[in-house]
């Protein structure tokens, strides 16, 4: 095995690993969101979850897409940081 197999072996097995913890996108439902203040006051809630790294809100849809590193946070870890700001949500992409 020459050097430059090798290198290209240990490239390929670090691979997955690499890929394992990583960014998560999750679409939550969000039926108390009905004014337009609402989709500030989630996103806020959510911005405010360590691992989180982007939030978009729809107040039509009711939807907050959300994301996260998987490795550092959960899916309700999210719910729950909604839930104390006084809006219930649920994963619609996730069983
Ligand atoms: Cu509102």
């Amino acid at each position: 095995m020459t050097l430059k197999s090798l290198a290209l072996g240990l490239a390929l097995a670090l691979a997955p690993a690499a890929a394992f913890a990583a960014e998560q996108t999750v679409t939550l439902s969000v039926p108390g969101m009905t004014c337009a203040s609402c989709p500030f006051i989630v996103e806020s809630a959510i911005s405010g979850v360590n691992g989180v790294q982007a939030v978009e809100t729809s107040l039509e849809a009711r939807t907050a897409t959300v994301t996260f590193d998987n490795a550092v946070t959960t899916v309700d870890a999210i719910t729950s940081a909604t839930l104390s700001a006084g809006y219930e949500s649920s994963s619609v992409n996730e069983s």
